[in-house]
């Protein structure tokens, strides 16, 4: 495969205005009529007079210009697509093309999905589809018409708004969708099946009237709900905090079962992987209705951010990407608490784009090459794109950020554009200068920030070292200091907020969190007006994507988890103190809990606050995360200590946990309320203490809570527990979990993640059972995520059990998926890149995996890539 640099950007030679589309259907034989209006780049010199258009495994069946049939030795088709020798200035094309979407198993272009076909073609699948320049900076007006059978596929769907429809002698039937929005290919879609459609309205803020439907399999329309509601809150929301209105008679949603990813942003037809639609409290758990209210919100933000503006070339794929996901987070902290919100993107971020910025995956957010696109829709792009947007926003406070989303909606309408144009609106609208901020965009890397204070008595100030380091990653040998926002509190010793006041300022601002600039790689502030030490509560709502060292002291954190007025606050310093005791739990198993820290967490949990604040200060950071802190990893001591740490936790708040879940267990199982939803993730966590303490009473209420089954985050908690405890108790549990839910393949799935997620030593031996169990189907995503993909990444004791017999797993199911679903089986390779970081053992038995991946199987480039960028 080919290397792709940024630095070879060209404009695209030629133009395409109009594409009409012409799509008879059929699973097994699908032809594809295009008519292109094309025509040479004005804004581009001329070079030779040949046009390249995209395609791959398209079979050609026609091909003519301005009406007439080209002769074959006017052009040339390869693997790749195909070359005309010589076009006119200006002209129409069509094309003429087979394809057949019952044997695409890559998911990408036209595919089955059961009984529906639909259509992929984000970043580049519209080349499965037809003949095409497809790249992002190419926008053109669609017009789509579809014909199929009328009995199998009775609902026909493109993008844009219905515009014709008729019956057709044969028993099919033919509809035309015209989009009057440009658009890159790669928003393209369609549907074609037998699906029930959820109806819905909504009146936009200037009173247009819009339909909003959901379109699901038959008989699932009653789960739309939660994701219907979700929708018009979204719409509203991006109105209220962006201006923006939806800008389409019809906004459809189309709910499929095999997706590989979680949605799709296509004009006004968004597609779902149905696990982030359908939802009931029986069928979904509190996460899912969650996930499924962001992820809606997501995709329907990208209709301003990505699809009226979209990206100039896939270098660009933060600009979408890194600021929708920021405009979501904010949705969602509107929904329930805005600290809960920030801890769950905090803990996301340090557990999946931390540890990728420190291996051989690291890449900017705005990366300078690549082979396969499909390879960086990352938690770099996505997350930490999502927080270099949060630092703009808190570097130009909210009013200046407004008028600059403001101007780039104004200026940037209908364009292509880049990240460069983003910051510059930014710049322009605020007066800032954002030059030393761009690095952010360019080096890869976990900036590390040490802070450590110093009080003076006599001078009553308190002076702030701040030193930043950003370590070299793959290519990035030399790093720049970079421009970030520090935001600070400074707490008196009651835990009143003191006034964080600057040495030179004539006047104490008001008491308060302050927003700091750090611009180089050593600085002070220097804070006066402080008659006694102060507390610093640092890094104030994560204000930048950083590794924290401070040298506060134990008892500085347990202040701060006592008084912190900021939540996130309080969360923070308890992870400060729970990874501090299980880092030296790991290094010395016999070292004890300490008596202030146990109070100190009973205090928490007995305090007046929101029940999900607690329950989040209440978990301790993931093993995953406390391997970030280590040289080497040490999977044993870590699983180890985290046990213990549960147990030893468990048994000593025994009696509060008890009573905390007595106090919330009367909750009502079909409310979502964010008072129930807490209350149940708290009452959840107190099982669970109560579980690892091996307390007797908690297997009573464990067994109890699933014996009631009337809500699925409730009786998934507890399947959880019991399969953790393992035994008989776990296996009728799960015999009876399946028996319930057979029927039902989004709890399907959680039963086969419960499994693969369980710490024993069997679990191995099991998941290699149920790859053979008549539930298990290698052709959808979900499952195969929820077995293999679950294992891999989320059960760290047994997938790097000693023998390296999780390794040779995963390398075996990744040799198999390839040759189906290459973007699949990439992802879940990942868990085998970071081999580095483990003890030589380990390592060498990930490396010979790798290996074993290359030499069998990296035929396509999505594995290439990742397995040759691991062992380079
Ligand atoms: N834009 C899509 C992701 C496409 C992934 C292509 N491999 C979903 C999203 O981010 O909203
Ligand atoms: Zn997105």
């Amino acid at each position: 495969p080919q290397l792709i640099r940024l630095a070879d950007y060209r404009p695209p030679e030629f133009l395409i205005d109009a594409v009409e589309l012409c799509f008879e259907l059929d699973p097994e034989h699908t032809e594809v009529s295009a008519r292109l209006s094309i025509r040479r780049n004005p804004a581009v010199g001329q070079a030779n007079g040949s046009l390249r258009l995209a395609g791959e495994g398209l079979e050609l069946l026609a091909l003519a210009l301005d009406g007439q049939p080209l002769p074959p030795d006017a052009y040339r088709l390869d693997e790749q697509g195909l070359t005309l020798w010589q076009v006119p200035e200006r002209f129409r094309l069509d094309s003429r093309v087979a394809i057949h979407p019952a044997r695409n198993t890559a998911l990408e272009g036209l595919y089955q999905s059961k009984d529906i076909l639909c259509t992929q073609c984000e970043a580049e699948g519209f080349r499965r589809i037809s003949f095409f320049l497809d790249r992002p900076d190419v926008l053109a007006r669609y017009r789509t018409t579809l014909i199929a059978d009328r009995k199998r596929f009775p609902v026909l769907l493109a993008n844009g708004n219905p515009i014709e429809r008729a019956e057709l002698p044969d028993g099919r039937h033919r509809v035309t969708w015209e989009d009057p929005f440009p658009k890159p290919c790669y928003l393209f879609a369609l549907v074609a099946g037998d699906l029930e459609c959820v109806e819905d309205r909504f009146v936009t803020a200037s009173e247009r009237e819009v339909r909003l439907q959901i379109y699901v399999e038959p008989q699932k329309g009653e789960r739309c709900a939660h994701a219907m509601q979700s929708l018009k809150q979204a719409m509203r929301w991006d109105e209220v905090r962006f201006g923006r209105e939806y800008d389409l008679d019809v906004f459809m949603i189309v709910a499929v079962s095999h997706f590989n990813m979680g949605a799709m942003e296509n004009k006004g037809l968004n597609l779902f992987n149905d696990r982030y639609v359908l939802a009931s409290p029986q069928t979904a758990t509190d996460e899912d209705f969650a996930h499924i209210a962001a992820i809606v919100a997501h995709e329907y933000f990208h209709n301003w951010t990505g699809n009226r503006i979209t990206c100039r070339d896939w270098f660009q794929l933060s600009l979408k990407e890194g600021l929708t996901v920021y405009r979501e987070q904010e949705f969602a902290a509107g929904l329930f608490s805005p600290s809960v919100q920030r801890i769950r993107d905090v803990r996301f971020l340090r557990a999946q784009q931390f540890p990728e910025d420190a291996g051989p995956l690291a890449h900017p957010v705005r990366p300078d090459s690549y082979l396969e696109i499909n390879n960086f829709y990352t938690a770099t792009v996505y997350e930490k794109g999502a927080e270099l947007i949060r630092m703009q926003a808190t570097l130009l406070g909210p009013e200046s950020f407004r008028r600059g989303m403001d101007l780039y909606f104004a200026r940037h309408d209908g364009q292509a554009v880049t990240i460069e144009d983003f910051v510059r609106c930014m710049e322009e609208a605020s007066g800032r200068d954002l030059g030393q901020f761009r690095r952010w965009y360019e080096q890869a890397g976990t900036p590390e920030l040490s802070i450590w204070g110093g009080y003076d008595p006599t001078a009553q100030t308190y002076t702030l070292h701040v030193r930043q380091f950003i370590p070299p990653t793959p290519g990035q040998l030399v790093k720049h200091p970079l421009h970030l926002p520090l935001a600070i509190g400074l707490l008196g010793e009651d835990g009143r907020e003191l006034p964080v006041w600057l040495a030179g300022e004539p006047e104490p601002p008001a008491a308060g969190t302050r927003v700091l600039e750090v611009t180089e790689s050593e600085q002070h502030f220097v804070f006066v007006g402080l008659d006694a030490r102060p507390v610093p509560s640092l890094l104030r709502g994560f204000s930048a994507p950083v590794k924290l060292k401070d040298d506060l002291t134990e008892s500085d954190r347990l202040f701060l988890l006592a008084h912190d007025p900021d939540g996130f606050g309080r969360w923070e310093a308890g992870q400060g103190l729970m990874q501090d005791l299980l880092l030296r739990l790991v290094a010395d198993p016999k070292a004890s809990l300490p008596a202030e820290f146990i109070e100190a967490f009973r205090h928490a949990l007995r305090a007046k606050a929101d029940p999900a604040l607690i329950a989040e200060v209440l978990t301790p950071p993931s093993e995953e995360e406390l391997g970030e802190q280590m040289a080497v990893i040490d999977v044993e001591g870590i699983h180890r200590a985290h046990r213990l740490f549960g147990t030893e936790l468990g048994r000593h708040l025994r009696e509060d946990w008890i009573a905390v879940y007595r106090d919330n267990a009367e909750a009502d199982p079909s409310v979502l309320t964010p008072e129930a939803v807490g209350r149940r993730a708290l009452n959840n966590l107190a099982l669970a203490y109560l579980m690892r303490a091996g307390n007797p009473e908690g297997l009573e209420l464990c067994r109890m809570q699933f014996g009631k089954g009337r809500n699925l985050t409730d009786v998934l908690a507890a399947l959880r527990l019991l399969v953790e405890r393992g035994g008989d108790d776990a296996e009728a549990a799960l015999a009876e979990f399946y028996r319930r839910w057979s029927h039902e393949p989004l709890v399907i799935d959680k039963w086969f993640a419960v499994q693969a997620t369980a710490p024993h030593r069997e679990t191995l031996v099991r998941v290699v059972t149920l790859l053979h169990h008549p539930a298990y189907d290698p052709g959808n995503p979900n499952r195969v995520r929820s077995l293999i993909g679950a294992f891999a990444a989320h059960n760290p004791i047994c997938f790097h059990a000693a023998d390296g017999a999780g390794y040779c797993l995963l390398a075996d199911q990744v040799l198999q998926l390839e040759p189906l679903n290459p973007q699949l089986a990439a992802r879940l390779l990942k868990p085998l890149i970071r081999w580095r970081r483990f003890d030589p053992q380990r390592q060498a038995l990930m490396r010979a995996e790798l290996v074993r991946i290359s030499k069998q199987g990296a035929r396509s480039p999505d594995v290439f890539e990742l397995v040759s960028k691991a062992c380079s």
